[in-house]
């Protein structure tokens, strides 16, 4: 068989096999509905229908999936016919039995697919869910109207709110499968079936025609769902419009239903929040295409060394341990160990008072891991990270004792923020063995990690860290070396366009709120207090030796520093933090220090509205992003964009910064840094990237593609 869209041979095949027509999605690597899967699905359809001796239909998936969903990569470009929801509905008014055997993922318009078959069978291992929420959307192929059917609507809006993946098990309860297969085989489980089915004369049987079992209590409960997403989902678009076509299930006639869903699902396609979040699906996986990756193999990784057991070796620890790593953490006296096995089993502790983890599996966790207060016993480990006080001495020497320890072809890794790893290798004899590896706290939680590749950094040492952060799942991207690297290079710029807007007139809370409401989690000062202001003020101390006596210094957080208001740990810093409060309130006290310090540098307030700060940060941003794109620190704009989602907070659904500015506009990136240049042409300084890519009429996008 052809597919008509492209002459290429189809990925669907069928076969008659006992009055069976047995359909094979064959889409690698993850069987996404593309045109070409949907003209074939349509023709298989067709034949069905017209072949007498065909009895029934299986579908299955050939390969790891039944099928992913619609391909993601067609979104926001022009429809190609036939459109999913028309091949679910040709699928669901066949008159012969037409089952689904399910293996792997079925979701989204895969489950859909599923949905509209007449009965449904799945190996154990399946995941089953309408995830469609997660990259801005709703289920647009009748999902949202045969869900309610199937469990219920209550179950079936949550399924969609949450984009959670459920289990064979699971989605066998919630009454989305009809068996669970002991099988593993697809194509034999699903024969069994419909051998069964033939043998029963078991009737056809369509979702539309069922009726929603939990009509009565939904609409009410659905209020209340609503409420609840609204404050949960601030400034997302399409949670609330799932709700919608949920109760258009409950009110409406089916096809009614079919037609409310179209158009909310239009409306979706067309929002800039389903091209950023797109955007975000595909740049987190896009980091891991590096060089290095079809130039070299990964080393073994099987035993890590962690050395410091605070928050951020235990953190890493932790992380290394769910990646099924064995793990020695090295401190330097028996107190610290003990300390750092705290921090370590606090976490596992947890789970299991949560019900997360039985206590049987902590202890098989914790059997894998190894303390201790001697180097030495870093000898055989195959990667080491090093997690000390952030000081390029102590460093230093911990890397000079690594290189007389340490087995050849052992990795060496700094979790350092900011420092020079170049001047870090350089006291070893191994430089090429040595890199950055930069975890953001908690480490065992968040899923940004800067992989910093030094001057002279193998090719294979750079595979073998993008390994650990595949064991790790990880969102690993590669950072060149320079102050603060990707992330902490572009925060201290944006941040210091913050400073400069608070003494200029805007409360550092006015910031914090305008920050939040573009859909950060927490604002600036909010952040510097959560992390604590001594460690800005020490980073802040150690470049005044370099930073240029001409550049504008705001001393603010200097002051509130100096009184030893260092942020949540002392109860005081931007905010106050009352005892047993959540959050942090404004404080009078701050307000007469920023006041003071503006009477001091002669600055007359200025009102700044929330767009106003938001321009400032953003192009402040960007314009940095620019500059490490350029001198190479960073390989893409998407590498930006992955840093900020996945390590600062930025709102997944704007798609990063460098996107963000693509959808803003070059130009109008340029000439609001030209505007502010007029009041501080020193830092605001264009980046000569965007001057060029403006001239030439491109955006960012245009550098996604390594060359
Ligand atoms: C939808 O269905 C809308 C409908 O309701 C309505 C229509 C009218 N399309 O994640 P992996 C690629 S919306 C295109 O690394 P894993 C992925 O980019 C869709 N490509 O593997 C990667 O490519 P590469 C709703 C896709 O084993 C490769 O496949 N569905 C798609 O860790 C392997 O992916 C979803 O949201 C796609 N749909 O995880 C499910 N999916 O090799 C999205 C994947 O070039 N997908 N690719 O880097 C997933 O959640 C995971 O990919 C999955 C596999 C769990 C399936």
């Amino acid at each position: 068989m052809t597919s008509p869209a492209n002459h290429l041979p189809s990925p669907v095949h069928t076969a008659l096999q006992e009055g069976i027509l047995v359909v094979r999605i064959d889409n690698p690597p993850v069987n996404a509905l593309s045109a070409a899967v949907r003209a074939g699905l349509l023709a298989a359809v067709q034949q069905a229908q017209t072949d007498a001796s065909v009895r029934a239909v299986l579908l299955v998936g050939v390969g790891r999936a039944f099928i992913a969903g619609a391909d993601i990569r067609e979104f926001g470009k022009p429809p190609q016919e036939p459109l999913l929801p028309g091949v679910c509905n040709q699928i669901e008014a066949l008159d012969k039995p037409v089952v689904a055997s399910i293996n792997g993922p079925a979701l989204g318009g895969g489950l859909e697919v599923a949905m509209a078959a007449h009965y449904r069978v799945a190996t154990p291992h399946s995941k089953l869910g309408l995830p469609e929420v997660t990259l801005g959307l709703l289920p647009g192929a009748g999902g949202t109207q045969r869900a309610p059917r199937l469990m219920g609507a209550m179950a079936a809006a949550e399924l969609m709110l949450s984009g959670k993946h459920l289990s064979a098990d699971a989605a066998h309860k919630a009454g989305l499968l009809d068996a669970v297969a002991s099988g593993a085989d697809a194509v034999d489980n699903g024969l069994a079936f419909v051998r069964d089915l033939l043998a029963r004369n078991a009737p056809v049987r369509r979702t539309r025609d069922q009726a929603i079992s939990d009509a009565a209590t939904a609409p009410a409960a659905l209020d209340q769902l609503a409420a609840d997403t609204a404050a949960r989902n601030k400034g997302l678009f399409s949670p609330a419009k799932i709700i919608e076509c949920v109760r258009a299930a409950l009110r409406l006639p089916f096809d009614e239903g079919l037609a409310f869903e179209r158009a909310r699902f239009v409306e979706c396609l067309d929002s800039p929040q389903r091209a950023g979040l797109i955007h975000a699906f595909f740049a987190e996986r896009e980091v891991a295409k590096i060089p290095e990756a079809s130039a070299a193999q990964p080393r073994p990784l099987q035993t890590i060394g962690v050395i410091g057991g605070g928050t951020m070796g235990a953190g890493i620890t932790v992380a290394a341990l769910d990646a099924g790593l064995q793990v020695t953490m090295v401190e330097r006296d028996a107190d610290s160990i003990a300390r750092g096995r705290t921090n370590v089993e606090k976490v596992y502790n947890s789970l299991v008072e949560r019900q997360r983890m039985t206590a049987q599996a902590r202890e098989a966790v914790l059997a894998r891991l190894t303390l201790s207060t001697d180097y030495a016993d870093l000898k055989d480990v195959d990667l080491v990270i090093e997690a000390v006080f952030e000081d390029l001495g102590v460093k230093k020497e911990v890397f000079a004792q690594l290189d007389r320890i340490c087995k050849s072809g052992a990795v060496l890794a700094t979790n350092t923020s900011y420092l020079d790893i170049d001047a870090i290798a350089a006291v070893t004899r191994r430089p090429s063995d040595v890199i950055g590896l930069h975890f953001f706290s908690p480490a065992n939680i968040m899923r940004l990690l800067e992989i910093v590749v030094a001057e002279r950094t193998s090719a294979e040492v750079v595979a073998t860290a993008f390994e650990l952060a595949r064991k790790m799942k990880k969102v690993p991207v590669r950072a060149g070396v320079c102050d603060g690297f990707i992330g902490n290079r572009i925060l201290a710029t944006y941040r210091q366009a913050a400073d400069y807007l608070m003494e200029d007139g805007a409360s550092p809370y006015d910031i914090d709120k305008a920050v939040r409401d573009f859909g950060y989690p927490m604002g600036p000062y909010q952040m510097m207090d959560l992390a604590g202001g001594d460690i800005g003020w020490a980073t802040r101390k150690r470049k005044a030796l370099t930073r240029d006596p001409k550049a504008r210094y705001v001393e603010i957080s200097d002051r509130i520093c100096e009184r030893g208001w260092f942020g949540q740990k002392t109860g005081r810093g931007y905010y106050v933090y009352a005892q047993g409060v959540r959050g942090g309130q404004p404080d009078p006290e701050v307000a007469q220090i920023v006041d003071a310090e503006r009477a001091r540098k002669g600055v007359t307030p200025r009102a700044f509205s929330a767009d106003d700060i938001m321009r400032r940060n953003m192009a402040a941003m960007v314009n940095e992003g620019a500059k490490v794109l350029d001198e190479g620190v960073a390989l893409r704009p998407l590498d930006i964009d992955a840093t900020f989602i996945f390590g600062y907070g930025f709102p997944r659904w704007r798609g990063g910064p460098m996107f963000w500015a693509d959808a803003y506009g070059l130009p109008n990136v340029l000439a609001d840094i030209e505007a502010f240049a007029k009041e501080d042409a020193l830092f605001w300084q264009p980046a000569p990237l965007l001057q060029k890519l403006v001239a030439e009429g491109r955006g960012f996008a245009s550098l996604n593609t390594l060359k």
